[in-house]
């Protein structure tokens, strides 16, 4: 069986993304690690891991015909995934709109045969790798407002050194 590896995600504006990744630098001579291409930096809402290639044909196929209730969050804070050596910047708390768009793409996932993860859900955009100081820098830089209205289809390939990300469909944004 052939599969490819898949997430849907929230994608930053080039301005934003280049605002993260002032907040990846400014972190980095604290916490060491591997910065992240600002290119690649995203919020990831639902991760699907391998999926069959006919399915994952089928989710492209549908994702235009989605819909992401539009929502806007503060990324506001530097936070760790000590265990993935991970430093990321996210919102402070869930936004209760951000938990409904995960809690309803999961329902619309579940149509395609496809079920949520047991652990929460923390938004989150991964800053650094392998980090060797697991404590996050203090204080983080200004709180960053991001508003949203689509999600995209990502498929990741993993590559030497990282993962190639290609974005093969997005939701339609509301009229
Ligand atoms: P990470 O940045 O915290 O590693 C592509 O790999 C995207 O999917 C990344 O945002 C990654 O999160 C996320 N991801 C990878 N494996 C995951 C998993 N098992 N559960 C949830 N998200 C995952």
């Amino acid at each position: 069986m052939s599969t490819v590896r898949l997430f849907f995600a929230l994608w930053p504006s080039p301005p934003l993304a280049a605002t993260l990744a002032g907040w990846a630098e400014q972190a980095r001579p604290h916490c060491g690690g591997r910065i992240m291409r600002t290119e690649t930096l995203h919020l990831t809402l639902a991760f699907l891991g391998p999926v069959d290639t006919m399915l994952a044909d089928e989710l492209a196929a549908a994702t235009p015909e989605q819909r992401l209730t539009p929502g806007a969050m503060d990324v506001a804070h530097y936070g760790v995934f000590a265990r993935q050596r991970i430093l990321w910047a996210g919102p402070r708390e869930t936004p209760a709109e951000l938990q409904a768009a995960h809690d309803g793409m999961w329902q619309w996932l579940a149509g395609f045969g496809l079920a949520a993860p047991p652990q929460p859900f923390r938004p989150h955009i991964t800053l650094l790798r392998n980090i060797e100081n697991t404590h996050p820098p203090e204080p983080a830089p200004e709180p960053l407002a991001w508003r949203y209205d689509r999600m995209v289809l990502v498929a990741s390939e993993s590559l030497t050194g990282g993962s190639r990300y290609r974005v093969v469909a997005q939701s339609r944004p509301q009229a």
